[in-house]
């Protein structure tokens, strides 16, 4: 066990979840800084937090803001962190689009005002940085799999703001010496995903489809294709990355793509529903094309006329077309797997396995407790 202490900026996210996890069941005392907001915004950590009165807490959460550097540099110097682990971003690439000056500041200069703040506060040789660097720096495919001599070419303003958050990260390595690292991660999942990104947006669907809460699914460019892990595993990784005795940057990915299309397709079939595609772009369909009634009565999910064959549940939506698009994603993570012993545990199956039980437990309570008349859902609104 460790007594180090870990300060990590989008702690209340996915990824700043499970890391919060991990790092304290390492024995470090980890500090996390949450953004205020008008309602409750720590889901995903409530079950680590700790009573402020009780002695000695180890998880301890900060107010802060990535855009606020007075702020940030209060909150290093009186946690003196060990390490520091930068997840906090505005991390939708469809929503960059919309919000592009807002992104630059939180993802690309948030990340500066860390590395500043270390360096004003006479960190440097102290604290060690960890930035959530990502594939999408690859963008417009230049050569797969995408190692990390591959070549970066980004296509959203959110990728552009990584792209400066990676470079300042290496630029602070090489002018001031600071253990500073990019760790370069493909997309990562889990049940804690944001609902908008498209492997939680098609759990969270297909549950509610097969349970008759929804009618259809409507999806943007179902032929994209990414390099999907389990964001357990990734979390593994960055702490990894910090634990070396150089700072450098690694590549984290499983080495395995799929299209969009077929996460739909195995998901649904998790779930005893067969799909069938037809159409092409814009006017592509999703049909149940068969139903798995064993699996269906195994998985508690009540047969009603909502599955029948030949229904419509997949639309495709011009909306959720990206300006530019990222088409394929294939990390190659022999680095990390040679010099880090990181492998990934979860497979592709795996994963949607987690994330489709999950989701159709969460809507199965919530059709039990509407039943009983408990509560009014949203979505019968
Ligand atoms: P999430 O969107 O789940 O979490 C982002 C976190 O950042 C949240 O805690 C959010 O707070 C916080 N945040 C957003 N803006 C600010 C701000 N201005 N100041 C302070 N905090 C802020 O992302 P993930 O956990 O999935 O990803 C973690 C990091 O890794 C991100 O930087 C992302 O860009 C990057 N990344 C993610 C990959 C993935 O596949 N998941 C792959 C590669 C990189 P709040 O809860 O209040 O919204
Ligand atoms: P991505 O993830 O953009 O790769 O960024 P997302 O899950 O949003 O999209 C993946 C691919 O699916 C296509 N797609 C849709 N996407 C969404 N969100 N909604 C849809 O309806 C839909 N239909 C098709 C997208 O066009 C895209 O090709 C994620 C984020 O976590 C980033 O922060 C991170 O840096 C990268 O992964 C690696």
């Amino acid at each position: 066990m460790t007594n180090k202490v870990a300060l990590i900026t989008g702690v209340t996210g996915q990824d700043g979840a499970y890391l919060s996890e991990l790092l304290l069941s390492k024995g470090y005392t980890v500090h996390g800084i949450k953004r205020r907001s008008s309602m409750f915004n720590t889901d995903r950590i409530d079950h680590l937090y700790e009573d402020p009165h009780v002695e000695n807490p180890r998880f301890i959460l900060h107010y802060g803001d990535l855009t606020d550097s007075m702020n940030l540099t209060r909150i290093i110097q009186e946690v003196q962190p060990d390490e520091i682990y930068n997840l906090a971003a505005m991390s939708h690439v469809k929503v960059s689009f919309d919000e592009p000056e807002y992104t630059a500041n939180a993802d690309g200069i948030g990340t500066l005002r860390i590395l500043e703040a270390v360096r004003l506060l006479g960190l440097a040789q102290k604290t060690r940085i960890y930035q959530a660097s990502t594939s999408e720096l690859y963008g417009l495919v230049q050569a797969v799999p995408q190692s990390e001599s591959t070549p970066f070419y980004p296509r959203s303003p959110y990728a552009v703001a990584k792209l400066y958050a990676y470079w300042i990260t290496v630029n602070y390595r090489e002018a001031y010496g600071m253990f500073a690292t990019n760790g370069i991660l493909f997309n990562h999942e889990s049940p804690l995903r944001g609902e908008t990104f498209v492997t939680r947006k098609i759990t969270r669907a297909a549950a509610k489809i097969v349970l008759g809460l929804q009618d259809a699914l409507y999806m943007g460019n179902i032929d994209a294709q990414r390099d999907w892990g389990h964001a357990k595993d990734y979390v593994e990784a960055m702490y990894l990355i910090l634990q070396q005795e150089t700072p450098e940057d690694f590549v984290i990915a499983t080495g395995v793509t799929t299209r969009v299309r077929e996460f739909i397709r195995k998901t649904f079939a998790f779930l005893g529903v067969e799909v069938a595609f037809t159409g092409t772009e814009a006017n592509e369909v999703g049909t149940i094309a068969s139903i798995d009634t064993l699996r269906l009565q195994e998985l508690g999910i009540p047969i009603g006329d909502h599955l029948k064959e030949g229904t419509v549940i997949l639309k495709i939506d011009p909306r959720y077309y990206r300006p530019t698009e990222v088409e394929l994603l294939i990390g190659d993570p022999t680095k990390s797997m040679e010099k880090l012993g990181w492998k990934p545990k979860h497979t592709l199956d795996m994963l949607i396995e987690d994330m489709a039980t999950a989701d159709l437990r969460l809507f199965q309570k919530d059709q039990l407790l509407l039943k009983e008349g408990f509560g009014v859902l949203n979505y019968y609104e």
